[in-house]
């Protein structure tokens, strides 16, 4: 399947989790990717290296007045990209997608692009960061299909997983906003919305 259509658009709800299939239009997810190939020409993408000293797989990017950033002084957000530059505003096409979904009136103020090639994975992690952890993190997955799985608020326990295909979004709140999650893999090829392949996933916080 080369993108969604709001056709097949439904939600359920996996652990607090809410997984809305489908959301996105073929089209909308266009201008989100012809929108954020300008944020990548503005700030582009890098290779984070946690504190630890390993290279993450998943490139990164931001948009908006703080973005994540990794590397040996540990994990922050900051105004600024690695090159000292501000990040670029985040589009409108995906402030749009918070808009419809995120049910909170505060905008967010941080864009995270990861881009997944071929091997990239992200390991099981919280999202714990940010300064005020009563908004929700919303995620856009575009292009190929990824194995998201979903656990706990400690680390270990049971797991579920569900595949994630282009167009969908996930809102991570509510009490369930700490659950551990991550991207085992990605099939390579199973959408031809990114010419060169893999898999675009935006998350859209409130940071600080
Ligand atoms: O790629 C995904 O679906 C999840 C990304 C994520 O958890 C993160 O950026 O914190
Ligand atoms: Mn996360």
């Amino acid at each position: 399947m080369h993108g969604n259509t709001n056709g097949d658009a439904g939600s359920r709800t996996i652990r607090g989790f809410r997984f809305f299939s489908a959301l996105l239009t073929e089209p909308e997810q266009f201008r989100i990717i012809d929108d954020i190939r300008d944020v990548a020409a503005a700030a582009p993408l890098f290779e984070p290296v946690t504190p630890s000293g390993k290279r993450m797989s998943v490139r990164m990017t931001s948009a908006g007045s703080l973005g994540w950033v990794a590397d040996r002084k540990g994990y922050r957000y900051q105004p600024t990209h690695p090159s000292g530059r501000p990040w670029p505003p985040i589009p409108e096409s995906v402030l749009d997608v918070w808009r419809r979904i995120a049910e909170c009136k505060t905008e967010p103020d941080s864009c995270l692009v990861n881009l997944y090639g071929q091997n990239a994975r992200m390991g099981m992690h919280q999202d714990a960061d940010e300064a005020n952890l009563a908004w929700p993190v919303v995620s856009i997955s575009l292009g190929d299909d990824a194995l998201f799985r979903v656990g706990n608020k400690t680390r270990g326990g049971t797991t579920e997983s569900v595949w994630l295909r282009s167009g969908d979004v996930v809102v991570m709140g509510g009490s369930a906003r700490l659950l551990h999650h991550g991207v085992d893999r990605i099939k390579f090829g199973t959408s031809r919305l990114l010419a060169k392949g893999g898999r675009l996933n935006l998350t859209l916080r409130v940071a600080g």
